[in-house]
């Protein structure tokens, strides 16, 4: 048997229906499981209406990371030997609150901070517990992975303004262009449909829709495009004012739209003006005539249909402005659902409204409520965003943060600046981690708090982001189908919550509603209470083993106020400065001085999903380390061969990693995937973990975004340089 494999290698005895939790997918699953209620088996379910029966790879690995050997099972305490043992529940929680009131006695609630990361997220049940708990505190020292993710999307609506009814969906779409997106792997990007992605597309193809990806590298996604450009990482901003200089030059955009919402046009045209097609085609190395294809097939040819982009565009230099300027494409070329329209996803989980075709003006919500101590950053959807997270740990003072509550997540991977992640977590006074298997965060935690994983849980889809996950009304319930390990002491994550409120005397609030004290809800009761404003019973999403698409009225967008008075800004003055210094480099050379004449890429791979269930041995055995891909041609130029070991250097830091030939990415790029690695202070080897290219970013000003400090993770400059006379091993510092 594989080590780390394999509790119970007992036969399956039924099998029952339930949905896969480790990302947006939310794949309908088909889980056999032997006599003692363990995940044996895990398959897409074909009959699923939502998914028809898509899974990948890691979903369909479930049983080994249920049955891992290394999964914690019990709650663990780091020793002053520094070992993590295992200690009783109700002893660990009393100590945990225990400190936790030592340190706001000493220092006020704002010294306890709380992240919430992707398992989070995806546990229905718990998801809201992190903030819930530090606002009974009375912390506002709230981070999660979102804002270093694609947070700039929070700021292009907050700078821009919203239009409640959206943008046109995919299904009524005739162009899709989509900035820094590979959802066909990532099955995930804002709006497109990724309930089966691949078939999904190929279906939207053949109605006829056509598809612009902007992205380095010929994708999985890309290769179904009419038009692919394929820019140097970093340059979207570029690339984005290039296509509405050509729009709006040619006089495509949408008259009507822009006239009666968008009064700034006029001033949007002038700023773009210098992003003439042979300058950005020069500037973003990209053919002059493709940029022309692309604008004419959007702006022209086709007339709905959205811009949408992701990781790759919001984690660049410029990510809140490429972002805004995605929205600007949508605005001036009028993307969104009109007046009588039918909105697709009117609400499941979520409290359905009435939607209005009116613009509520750019609410700028940073400018309001608690700053980041250090830096002076605002929040976005009640969170200070986590690129400041390490400066408040380390930065002396009062409301310094000594207490660090994580929540299904890996901030210790994910945070830019690894060693400077790695030195404030060491200074943390109290580390906690509610996470189930050992990572780079737990390494560093006092305390490591189990849960039970998804099979082991009841649930509903992920409803925060409810509309992301599928474009038509449709949710569904699973009990939880499967018994955690023998001996296991896991418990649901939100009664880890409940515990240390009660002995901290917290009264916890979930959707405006407290929850009881003395008796904390169940799970079921809290998905219940989350469902509550559903336009069905919770007992009736629960009878639908499938799921359920609402049946009911139809929803259709409202008519605004005739006379509201709110537009758009499509030029506020700091995204009009950004702008101006965007068009300042644009006769610069793009691949900057020596020695960095290469850019970063950020990529996913298909078989892991970030830091997640690397360790697991099935996963190891696909993705062992992760390579630096590079385009053939630059490797014969730089005399590397493919394993060579090749050094990667920022101005931040260096990783070492070994090359592979990707010849869909274009030349002067390196991609490498993140989430790999250990800690600095782990000295560990590169063939066994890989790296964290978390070496090469940083939280310091220089290297990130205003606004929501989200720090630049893909497209700044880097050199390659192979490391001669290496020795077989790769050290992970460098
Ligand atoms: N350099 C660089 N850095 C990056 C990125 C990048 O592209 N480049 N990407 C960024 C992005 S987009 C993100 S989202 C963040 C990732 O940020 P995080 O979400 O913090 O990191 P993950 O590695 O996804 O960690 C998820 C954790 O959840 C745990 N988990 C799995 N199942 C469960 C469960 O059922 N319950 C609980 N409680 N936990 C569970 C996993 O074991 C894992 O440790 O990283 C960011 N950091
Ligand atoms: N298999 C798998 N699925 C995942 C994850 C995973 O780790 N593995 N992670 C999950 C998470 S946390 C997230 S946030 C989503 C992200 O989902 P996506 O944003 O779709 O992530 P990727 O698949 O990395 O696609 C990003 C694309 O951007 C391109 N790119 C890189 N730099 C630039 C740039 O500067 N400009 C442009 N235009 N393109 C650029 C890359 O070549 C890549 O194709 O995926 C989720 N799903
Ligand atoms: S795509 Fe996501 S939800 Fe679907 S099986 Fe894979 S990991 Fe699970
Ligand atoms: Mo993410």
């Amino acid at each position: 048997m594989t080590e780390g494999l394999i509790r119970s290698s007992k036969s399956a005895t039924r099998e029952a229906l339930s949905f896969c939790r480790q990302c947006m997918g939310m794949c309908g699953t088909v889980v056999s499981l032997d006599a003692a209620d363990r995940v044996v088996s895990v398959r897409g379910d074909r009959e699923d209406p939502s998914t028809l029966g898509y899974a990948c790879f890691k979903g369909l690995n479930a049983a080994e990371a249920h049955n891992s050997s290394v999964r914690f099972l019990k709650p663990m305490k780091r020793m002053p030997d520094g070992e993590l043992v295992p200690v009783d529940r109700e002893q660990v929680l009393d100590e945990i609150a225990e400190r936790i009131a030592a340190i706001v006695e000493a220092d006020g609630p704002e010294a306890v901070a709380g992240y919430r990361g992707g398992g989070a997220f995806f546990t229905s049940s718990s998801v809201m517990m992190v903030p819930a708990f530090l606002s009974a505190l009375g912390s506002p020292k709230a981070y999660s992975s979102v804002t270093i993710d694609q947070s700039a999307k929070v700021v292009a609506l907050g700078r821009i303004g919203i239009w409640p009814p959206g943008r046109t969906p995919m299904s009524r779409a005739d162009v899709y262009l989509l900035v820094g997106a590979n959802p066909l792997v990532s099955v995930s990007a804002n709006g497109f449909d990724t309930r089966n992605p691949t078939k999904r597309l190929r279906a939207a193809r053949e109605r006829g829709m056509k598809l612009i990806v902007i992205d380095p590298r010929e994708t999985e996604t890309a290769h179904f495009a009419d038009i692919h450009i394929q820019p140097l990482p970093g340059e979207d901003c570029a690339v984005l004012a290039g296509l509405l200089h050509l729009i709006l030059e040619a006089g495509w955009q949408d008259h009507s739209f822009c006239d009666r919402y968008a009064d700034d046009v006029a001033a949007l045209q002038r700023a773009v003006a210098s992003f003439t097609p042979a300058e950005v085609a020069r500037r973003a190395d990209v053919p002059e005539a493709t940029l022309r294809e692309a604008a004419r097939l959007f702006a022209h040819d086709c007339h709905s249909g959205p811009a949408a982009g992701s990781t790759g565009a919001d984690m660049a230099p410029g990510g809140n402005l490429a972002e805004h300027l995605i929205e600007c494409l949508n605005i001036v070329c009028g993307r969104y659902l009109r007046e009588g329209a039918e909105i697709e996803h009117p609400g499941v989980i979520h409290a359905r409204q009435p939607i209005r075709a009116e613009v509520i003006p750019a609410p700028r919500w940073w400018e309001q409520g608690a700053k980041s101590r250090v830096g002076g950053f605002g929040q976005l959807d009640g969170e200070l965003p986590s690129g400041t997270l390490p400066d408040e740990i380390l930065e002396p003072g009062a409301g310094r943060v000594r207490c660090l509550i994580s929540h299904g997540g890996n901030p210790a991977s994910a945070i830019p600046g690894i060693e400077k992640v790695e030195q404030a977590f060491s200074e943390l006074d109290l580390l906690v981690a509610i996470e189930p298997f050992p990572t780079m965060t737990t390494a560093l935690a006092d305390y490591v708090l189990p849960p039970t994983l998804q099979y082991e849980r009841a649930d509903l889809p992920i409803w925060l982001y409810e509309s992301l996950v599928s474009p038509e009304p449709y949710t569904r319930y699973t009990p939880a189908i499967a018994s955690p390990p023998e001996g296991a002491e896991v418990v649901d994550d939100h009664v880890y919550f409940s515990g240390l409120a009660k002995r901290l005397g917290l009264s916890l609030e979930l959707l405006g509603e407290p929850l009881p004290v003395g008796t904390p809800l169940s799970t079921e009761e809290i998905l219940a209470r989350t469902a509550s404003q559903a336009p069905i019973p919770f007992e009736e999403i629960k009878k639908a083993e499938r799921g359920i698409f609402l049946p009911g009225e139809k929803q259709y967008v409202e008519p605004g106020a005739p006379d509201s008075p709110h537009r758009f800004s499509l030029l506020p003055q700091d995204v009009a400065e950004e702008l101006r210094s965007v068009a300042a480099m644009l006769d610069q050379p793009p691949l900057g001085t020596e020695p960095y004449r290469y850019r970063m890429a950020v990529r996913r791979l298909r078989d892991a999903n970030n830091s997640a269930g690397l360790a697991l041995p099935s996963i190891k055995a696909r993705v062992p380390f992760n390579p630096g891909f590079m385009n053939p041609e630059d490797m014969a130029q730089e005399g590397i061969s493919e394993g060579d070991e090749i050094e990667i250097a920022s101005g931040h830091g260096a990783i070492r990693v070994r090359a592979e030939s990707d010849p869909s990415l274009r030349r002067g790029v390196v991609s490498v995937t993140h989430g790999f690695g250990a800690l600095p202070r782990a000295e560990a080897k590169y063939e066994d973990v890989g790296v964290s290219t978390n070496w090469l970013t940083s939280t310091s000003d220089a290297s990130r975004e205003s606004i929501n400090a989200m720090p630049w993770m893909t497209g700044f400059p880097v050199s390659i340089e192979r490391v001669e006379g290496a020795s077989d091993a790769i050290a992970v510092t460098s």
